[in-house]
């Protein structure tokens, strides 16, 4: 009796420890982790606003069933997928996933996952973009599903209370979501995210000489080739502090963000990341560790695809 409850536990055990693990291709694909790295380096110092869209696509990905890749999967004449679901189709950046791809198929085959090269291609990003670079445990496998009934992303025109909802679905709590919508210290958003701010007369929570420079950029109306501005007005390329003090001069571009600042459940946080950088840049990395492993397969479940764009049985 005694022998067979230590085999179980002997048997059950590297079973129930399936988890993401830092330097999980280590052994497998050594080379894993240096690709990323300097397929990023390159394309980030040809265009910054990489960062920006590595960082939207790794939420999106997460936040559909989960961190598994479904987003890079591209529509066929028999299938849309969810990178198509019509209000999602701004997220970028899937030419930087397809080149670290082609390299490691070639290095290592069918062995490091789509969803673990965005994991890891945002990490490299957000430390070139002046942020911290973090530890970030791999070895998530590719989804076998991508169904744009599936997208249902948080719009940004919600409250914080809203917004939490779908946070908490994810198990994330409302000092991770305020801590995360930090990202928005880089990148942009086009007018129709936040034109209703501009077409409802004076927003009070909006400082006047943005409102300003938003109509001029934006229009009144709804205008149809859809400008973009940056998120964080001031230092919209480097991945700092910025937005949350932005946001305190109610200068945030869509309504969420200026509402961090004036909610009372997270204004608190917005003044301490405002005054201090460094808390900012560690709850982030802390932030993105935990996005990152939103129901994750492990083991051998979905696959390693060869292709990000398509799952490996195409039917
Ligand atoms: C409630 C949560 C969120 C809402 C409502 C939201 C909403 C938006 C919207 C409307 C845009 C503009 C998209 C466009 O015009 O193309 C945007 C951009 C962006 N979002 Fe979020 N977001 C949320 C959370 C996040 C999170 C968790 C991250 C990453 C950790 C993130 C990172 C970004 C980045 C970096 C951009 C700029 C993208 C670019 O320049 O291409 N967002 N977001
Ligand atoms: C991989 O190597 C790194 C650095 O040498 C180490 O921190 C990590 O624990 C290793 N991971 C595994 C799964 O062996
Ligand atoms: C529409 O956007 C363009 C920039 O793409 C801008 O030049 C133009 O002024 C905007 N239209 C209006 C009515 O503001
Ligand atoms: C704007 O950004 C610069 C760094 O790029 C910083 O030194 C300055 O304090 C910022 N200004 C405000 C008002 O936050
Ligand atoms: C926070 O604001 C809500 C209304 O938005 C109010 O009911 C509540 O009393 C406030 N809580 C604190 C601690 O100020
Ligand atoms: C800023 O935050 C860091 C990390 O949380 C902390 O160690 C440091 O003491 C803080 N600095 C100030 C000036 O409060
Ligand atoms: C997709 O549909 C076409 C006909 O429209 C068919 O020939 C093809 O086999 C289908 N592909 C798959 C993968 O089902
Ligand atoms: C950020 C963003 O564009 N979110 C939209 C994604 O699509 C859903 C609907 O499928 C919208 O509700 C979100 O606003």
């Amino acid at each position: 009796m005694k022998i067979s409850k230590i085999l179980i536990f002997f048997w059950v055990l590297p079973f129930a420890f399936a988890e993401l693990r830092v330097g999980f291709y280590n052994s497998t694909c050594e080379s894993a982790e240096t690709v990323v790295h300097d397929v990023l380096q390159r394309r980030f110092s040809e265009d910054r606003s990489i960062a920006a869209a590595l960082l939207r696509m790794h939420f999106h990905d997460c936040f559909v069933k989960g961190c598994d890749a479904s987003i890079l999967i591209d529509s066929t004449t028999n299938r849309t997928s969810e990178k198509d679901a019509v209000p999602n189709k701004t997220v970028r950046g899937y030419e930087v996933i397809d080149e670290v791809k082609k390299i490691l198929e070639e290095a290592c085959p069918s062995t490091v996952s789509c969803a673990d090269i965005i994991a890891l291609a945002t990490r490299d990003a957000v430390a070139l973009a002046g942020g911290i670079r973090y530890m970030i445990p791999t070895g998530r496998r590719d989804g076998l599903l991508s169904d744009p009934s599936l997208v249902r992303v948080p719009g940004p025109s919600l409250s914080v209370a809203g917004a939490l909802q779908f946070f908490t679905a994810k198990g994330l709590t409302l000092d991770d979501m305020a801590t995360l919508l930090g990202a928005h210290t880089v990148g942009s958003a086009h007018c129709s995210f936040f034109q209703n701010r501009l077409t409802n007369g004076v927003d009070p929570t909006m400082d006047p000489a943005l409102e300003l420079r938003l109509l001029q950029i934006c229009g009144s109306n709804s205008n149809s080739s859809d400008p973009s501005v940056f998120l964080d007005q001031n230092s919209s390329f480097a991945f700092d502090n910025g937005f949350y003090k932005e946001v305190m001069m109610r200068r945030g571009i869509l309504h969420l963000d200026q509402q961090l600042a004036l909610d009372n459940m997270t204004r608190g946080v917005v003044e301490s990341y405002a005054a201090n950088d460094s808390d900012f840049q560690t709850k982030f990395a802390a932030a993105m560790v935990k996005m990152g492993a939103i129901d994750v397969l492990l083991d051998d479940e979905g696959e390693v695809r060869a292709n990000c764009r398509q799952f490996n049985n195409p039917l």
